[in-house]
């Protein structure tokens, strides 16, 4: 049930919403030491005080109402539209200490919307330590709102928080109807009729409504051309307007900051992120940095994910032949064996690497490193059609594209959130993981290259090549898809901050938990449907085989293993599974690839991490040895002719293919969502999938 009572908490991009709605609500927002990283609307509720429950809102980070990017827009859609179901009864205002001037002008805007305002003023410790003392009694009476002082961080002023926000809840008729400028007077009295017409709370939301009308979805068409006749009418000049409206607020706060500001001389600590970037933002210290970083990432997945990898392999193994000894032989057993057990160890083995992953992202978001990435590399994606904002999506790209396409949000320019979100897809995601490791594990020799491992250096190539594909693919693009807006790379650079260890190891196990249970969940139903599929045939044909067997196996006693072995292969082959891998392994022959491995191309389509648990069940079912593990079984597999199935070439060729191919549902549905139409998500698997087949192609024919 929706509490009576919502409170939104607004303010500038980093300023500390999200952390303060995480101590507010005990929720797990994902916080990060960058600007954008809230990109849509979250409520959770807050026991205030004994008898006042509110409903907080987290919302994208703004620097204005007036709305430039699709974040900034879920934002002013909440706060301008009066009938909107999140609609604030109060909000809290963020103002970042260190940054007080934009802040406070920030604020002094949301006041003017006619909805009570407490300012929380964060970052108290940073501007300390760049000598800025605030009075908050003055400040607090300058503004005419109350102020807090809160460290969201260490979960610190939250209570003093509370207090006000009930006495306030309590006071509230009174605060209304102050202006802390006088709109009218740079507008004239004609925004009375357009806050008639759209139903508005203040004089300033129509200010605000007159802006970008064009662009306001809750607005209907009639009221559109209501307000552009009233703005033609009275010659409304918008860019003129929003200067002095501006200016005058600076002049105003100029005076309030002057009295409840005191400015000293910085201390040391302040000049370290200055020092920082002297080498990290260097063009080229920085850039060598910056590829030690990524590439200290890589080896690490496979380095340090090695042991308990072995661990968890080695423990399924053992389970699964411990279980194959105390077993009768029955339907039941063979289900639990080789579905449900070969399912879940396809799952389990591969937390490790996702942990190290997400823990790596996390750190480089967390210390403020991420957005040092994006002005680093604004050139190079400028050079490509896209700009240094688009690096967002494409690292986070590496744990998920979902989240990835998500984040384009805070992409200004239409063409280039557009083609960042087109390409987001190309860079591996963690379900690629599973299917790199076993393949790299089967193909390429573990062995050293210098001070380094070869697996983990073609680890990292494929990485790349997802990489640089999808700059050549925004290249391409970016000469198809003509909107000409002017684009530019503003953003701020955030001070560097510890990393929270506690919230990198909260995101480590959450990732890993939404990996097991997501993935898990789909992984299990396919491996148990394949089973079935793989498990039984059309009409008699299993009989048939059985039957053939059995008189083969007693007239050659002798035989027996071998027979079985042979047996259990025909039968796969005459499973439903078989047959429909048969139907379609003419279109893959030429990537080097059999039809089991068609048949998980085909599950793989649901979700990426599919691949292996489908060589699981299909390598299970045909084995008869239950304790070999399923790298051991892969390696053995052989063609009819008896030629290994693994090969560098077929194996090349498949790694490649899952760096290219569009295979997750979740991503198309998303990208439909964030582009409103099925036309982009259809073109993308269509190209990603035309991309895959001919390199895969290539790589066969020039290994093979
Ligand atoms: N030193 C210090 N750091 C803080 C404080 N409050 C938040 N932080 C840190 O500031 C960074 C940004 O915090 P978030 O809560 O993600 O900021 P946000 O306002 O939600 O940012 P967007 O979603 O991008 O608009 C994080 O690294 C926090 O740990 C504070 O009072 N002091
Ligand atoms: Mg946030």
């Amino acid at each position: 049930m929706r509490a009576s009572f919502t409170i939104a908490l607004v303010g500038n991009p980093n300023s500390g919403k999200s952390s303060l709605f995480n101590s507010l609500t005990g929720l797990n927002q994902r916080v990060g030491n960058f600007p954008g990283v809230t990109v849509d609307k979250k409520t959770g509720s807050c026991r205030i005080s004994d008898s006042l429950t509110a409903n907080i809102l987290d919302l994208p980070g703004t620097y204005s109402l007036y709305p430039k990017s699709a974040d900034e827009q879920v934002t002013c859609e909440v706060l301008l539209n009066r009938e909107h179901k999140d609609r604030p009864d109060m909000i809290i205002a963020i103002a970042d200490a260190s940054n007080l001037r934009r802040n406070l002008l920030f604020c002094s805007q949301i006041m003017d919307l006619g909805i009570p305002v407490i300012i929380g003023l964060t970052m108290n410790d940073i501007a300390r330590s760049k000598g800025i003392e605030v009075d908050v009694e003055e400040l607090e009476r300058m503004m005419g709102v109350p102020v807090v002082k809160i460290n969201p961080r260490r979960n610190k002023g939250i209570s003093q928080l509370k207090k006000v926000v009930a006495d306030m809840r309590l006071a509230a008729p009174a605060i209304h109807g102050r202006e802390f400028i006088d709109i009218k007077s740079h507008t004239g009295p004609w925004l009375d009729d357009v806050q008639e017409i759209c139903k508005l709370e203040s004089r300033y939301s129509a200010l605000q409504v007159a802006c970008s009308y064009m662009d306001l979805s809750f607005l209907n068409a009639a009221q559109r051309i209501q307000i552009g006749a009233l703005a033609d009418q009275v010659g409304f000049h918008k860019a003129k307007v929003q200067a002095e409206e501006v200016m005058e607020r600076y002049r105003k706060i100029g005076t309030i900051m002057d009295k409840a500001v005191a400015e000293t001389s910085p201390l040391k600590q302040s000049m370290m992120t200055d020092r920082l970037d002297k080498i990290l933002l260097h063009p080229v210290w920085g850039n060598i940095v910056l590829l030690v970083v990524l590439f200290l990432m890589f080896q690490s997945i496979f380095w340090l994910a090695e042991y308990p990898m072995t661990w968890v392999e080695n423990l399924f193994s053992y389970t699964s032949g411990w279980l194959d000894g105390v077993m009768a032989d029955s339907f039941f057993k063979d289900l639990l064996i080789n579905g449900v057990l070969a399912g879940i160890g396809g799952i389990v083995i591969f937390i490790p690497q996702i942990m190290i992953l997400f823990g790596f992202i996390t750190l480089l978001e967390d210390t403020g490193y991420m957005a040092r990435i994006s002005f680093l590399s604004d050139r190079l994606m400028r050079s490509v059609g896209l700009n240094g904002r688009s690096v967002m999506p494409l690292i986070s790209g590496m744990a998920c594209a979902v989240p990835a396409v998500m984040a384009a949000r805070t992409i200004q320019n239409r063409k280039e959130r557009l083609i960042t979100i087109m390409v987001t897809p190309l860079m591996s995601c963690s379900a690629r993981l599973p299917v790199y490791t076993i393949l790299i594990g089967l193909v390429i020799p573990d062995k050293g290259v210098g001070i380094f491992n070869l697996q983990g250096l073609v680890l990292m190539g494929l990485y790349l090549l997802g990489f640089v594909m999808a700059l050549l693919v925004s290249k391409v693009m970016s000469w198809l898809i003509k909107v000409n807006e002017r684009s530019y790379f503003l953003m701020e650079l955030p001070v560097y901050r510890a990393p929270r260890w506690n919230n990198i190891v909260t995101t480590m196990i959450e990732k890993a938990k939404i990996f097991v249970v997501d993935a898990g969940k789909v992984i299990m139903i396919i491996s148990l449907v394949l089973w079935v599929l793989a498990s039984f045939g059309p009409g008699d044909r299993m009989d048939v085989v059985t039957a053939k067997y059995e008189t083969l196996k007693q007239e050659q006693p002798d035989r027996v293993a071998e027979l079985e072995r042979k047996e259990n292969t025909e039968k796969l082959e005459n499973s439903y599974a078989g047959i429909m891998g048969k139907a379609i392994e003419p279109a893959i022959r030429p990537l080097g690839y059999d039809w089991k491995i068609g048949i998980a191309i085909i599950t793989s389509f649901a979700a990426r991490e599919v691949f292996v648990g489908t060589m699981a069940t299909l390598y299970s079912v045909e084995s008869d040895e239950s304790s070999d593990t399923i790298r051991e079984k892969m390696r053995a597999a052989r063609r009819p002719d008896g030629s290994l199935v693994y090969t560098l070439a077929s194996g090349v060729s498949l790694l490649i293919f899952y760096v290219f191919a569009m295979q997750c549902m979740s991503t198309m549905a998303i990208v439909k969502r964030e582009t409103r139409s099925w036309k982009y998500p259809a073109l993308q698997f269509v190209y990603m999938l035309a991309l895959a087949y001919a390199c895969a192609w290539i790589a066969f024919q020039a290994l093979g």
